[in-house]
């Protein structure tokens, strides 16, 4: 039976390219970000592919969450696979220096977001007893780097959610898991440094992951057998060993 997806943050990066591969196996789709524009393109470009619906809305606005989830036409409203992928970085400064609008945006956006997100769509999956859920965490949800202090603490709060949720829906038979990467090169930067001159350099002089290296591992995920669970992935890039060591010579 075709399975359908919902995936947040699908106007760029990851969630964009996690969108291209699942249309590729003709999985169906639902795509949500606050880019109206670019959720339009890409639904045109894959509709060739699979059947398509997109949300515009802020995971970080709870009624908007509710509302928007609460408005899936009936073919869309049996979600079998929850990529909550939405997220960013807002700032890279020491704690002491740090803004509080960019620690609201990054608690908000990547913590509260994913949780109201899943609390929309557990609830069919639990009386279902099935479905998957994927939460994009990062290799800084499983160690702390310089100037890194909250945007690490919200992608530890989602390692520790992910790691709840596997526990709490063991009993109906959810597969529930995190792909951890490390340097992505998407618009993540960009987001970052607000558009700064900064947000160039941060992948020059090495190869990063491209969105799609971890938009196949994701796909991977989700075409196991039923009695798999990929529980927890950590992948970098080959010039990459951790947050803070990266070979610019390769
Ligand atoms: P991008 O900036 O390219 O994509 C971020 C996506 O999140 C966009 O689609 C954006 O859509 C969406 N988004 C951001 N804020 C909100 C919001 N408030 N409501 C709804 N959607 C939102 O970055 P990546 O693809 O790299 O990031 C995707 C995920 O991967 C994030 O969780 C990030 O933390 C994680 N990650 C990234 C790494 C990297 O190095 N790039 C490494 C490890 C993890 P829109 O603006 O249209 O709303
Ligand atoms: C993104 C990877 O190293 O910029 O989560 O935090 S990093």
């Amino acid at each position: 039976m075709t399975k359908t997806a919902f995936i947040t943050g699908a106007t760029s990066g990851i969630g964009e390219a996690t969108a291209y591969e699942f249309a590729k196996q003709g999985i169906k789709l639902i795509l949500c970000g606050r880019r109206l524009h670019r959720l339009t393109t890409i639904k045109e470009a894959l509709e060739r592919l699979t059947d398509v619906h997109i949300l515009n809305f802020d995971v970080s606005n709870k009624e908007a969450v509710k509302t928007a989830i609460a408005s899936l036409p009936t073919d869309f409203k049996h979600i079998d696979i929850l990529i909550n992928n939405a997220g960013n970085a807002h700032g890279l400064d020491p704690i002491h220096n740090g803004d509080t609008e960019d620690w609201d945006a990054m608690m908000d956006i990547n913590v509260k977001g994913l949780l109201y997100v899943s609390k929309a769509i557990i609830p069919q999956m639990t009386a279902r007893k099935s479905g998957h859920i994927i939460n994009i965490g990062s290799s800084a949800g499983k160690e702390v780097y310089p100037k890194g202090n909250v945007y690490c603490a919200s992608k530890h709060a989602v390692l520790a959610i992910t790691e709840g949720m596997r526990v709490d829906l063991n009993s109906y038979g959810i597969k529930v898991g995190a792909v951890n990467p490390g340097m992505v090169e998407t618009e993540f930067s960009k987001v970052r440094f607000k558009g700064a001159e900064a947000a160039d350099k941060v992948y020059t002089g090495f190869k990063a992951l491209e969105a799609k290296d971890v938009a196949e591992v994701i796909y991977f995920a989700v075409s196991r057998p039923p009695h798999v669970n990929i529980a927890d992935v950590l992948m970098f890039c080959t010039a990459q060993a951790n947050s803070v060591t990266v070979n610019k010579s390769l």
